[in-house]
């Protein structure tokens, strides 16, 4: 990460912080337990995209600063929630115990509420003016609800990407619709809300449709191809550099893409994703060369 980078990092890690003094009504294990997962260093890539988002639109990353505070908030809440032993039961995340091994589950989910709900509280009153307000709860809302991240949680859990309705091995047709039962969870999964940082940060840069349009055929590749890299480090990362268990989908006999295609394909795969995502900000020219390394960087990491 470069060092303008880090910089920005910094400001955003200053901006959750603060933003969880809400003064003496909320209990103080409550906060304890909200400020142990949001502040506990992850890579925080989906305020870096709200941030990149409206630069490359020309507005300074100040106004999207709230944006990117709620939705590192929505991502935290979803981590969890996900490690909870009701959903993926892992007992360590961001390098450290999960929520509920620290505290207790009652806690943890309370926790996960709070930062779903502290997300909109902040856009509802931060952003300027309203009307983008509302556009940016909307992305959001859309993005983690029903037809996005918790869909795809919920599809995933009902076992979408490898049940009997996504065919057999061996033959051609049940290995499209595998493909394409795989994507389409992981696109409500992971790569919606990875589409709302971008939109988010266009909008309150007052980017015009075409080029929210640009920015979210950028944000559905990046999230494909983050997604496979996620698959290939569950199958060649480091459990201590990534923070949490590795080896799980593998060991749970989970459909991913190197299961799937191979881990030489996947990684070509996620080439080719990157390669969409550059041309689909192009437009921007220099301003889209933050984008530009993001999406490389998305399927280079260790973590
Ligand atoms: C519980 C509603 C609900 C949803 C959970 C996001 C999710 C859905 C589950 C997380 C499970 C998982 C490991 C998904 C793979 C992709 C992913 C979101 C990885 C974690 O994101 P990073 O790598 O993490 O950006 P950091 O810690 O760096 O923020």
């Amino acid at each position: 990460m470069n060092e303008q980078l880090a910089q920005w990092r910094m400001l955003v890690e200053e901006r959750l912080s603060a933003s969880l003094d809400r003064g003496p009504d909320c209990p103080a294990r409550l906060q304890e337990a909200m400020s142990y997962s949001l502040m506990a260093g992850g890579k925080r890539l989906r305020p870096l995209l709200v941030l990149m988002a409206c630069e490359a639109c020309g507005e300074e990353i100040e106004v999207a600063m709230p944006a990117a505070c709620a939705i590192e908030m929505v991502h935290t809440y979803s981590l969890i929630h996900d490690d909870l032993p009701a959903m993926d039961d892992d007992a360590e995340r961001r390098g450290q115990p999960t929520n509920h091994i620290q505290f207790d589950e009652a806690t943890a989910i309370l926790a996960g509420d709070g930062l779903l709900t502290l997300a909109f509280e902040i856009i509802a009153t931060e952003v300027q003016p309203p009307e983008v307000a509302a556009a940016c709860c909307a992305d959001l809302a859309g993005a983690a609800g029903m037809t996005g991240m918790v869909g795809g949680q919920m599809a995933d859990l009902q076992g979408g990407s490898g049940n009997a309705e996504c065919g057999e091995e061996g033959d051609d047709s049940a290995f499209h619709i595998r493909t394409s039962a795989l994507e389409s969870i992981h696109r409500r999964k992971t790569g919606r809300l990875l589409c709302s940082a971008l939109s988010m940060g266009g909008r309150i840069a007052g980017a015009n449709p075409q080029t929210l349009r640009n920015l979210t055929t950028y944000g559905e590749s990046i999230g494909l191809a983050f997604q496979i890299a996620d698959d290939l480090l569950d199958v060649c990362g480091d459990s201590e550099t990534m923070g949490k268990q590795v080896r799980k989908d593998v060991e749970a006999g989970k459909l991913t893409y190197p299961a799937l295609l191979g881990e030489a394909e996947s990684r070509r795969r996620a080439e080719e994703l990157v390669n969409d995502a550059c041309r689909a900000i192009a437009d921007f020219g220099s301003r889209g060369q933050r984008l530009e390394a993001m999406a490389h960087y998305v399927i280079a990491r260790d973590r």
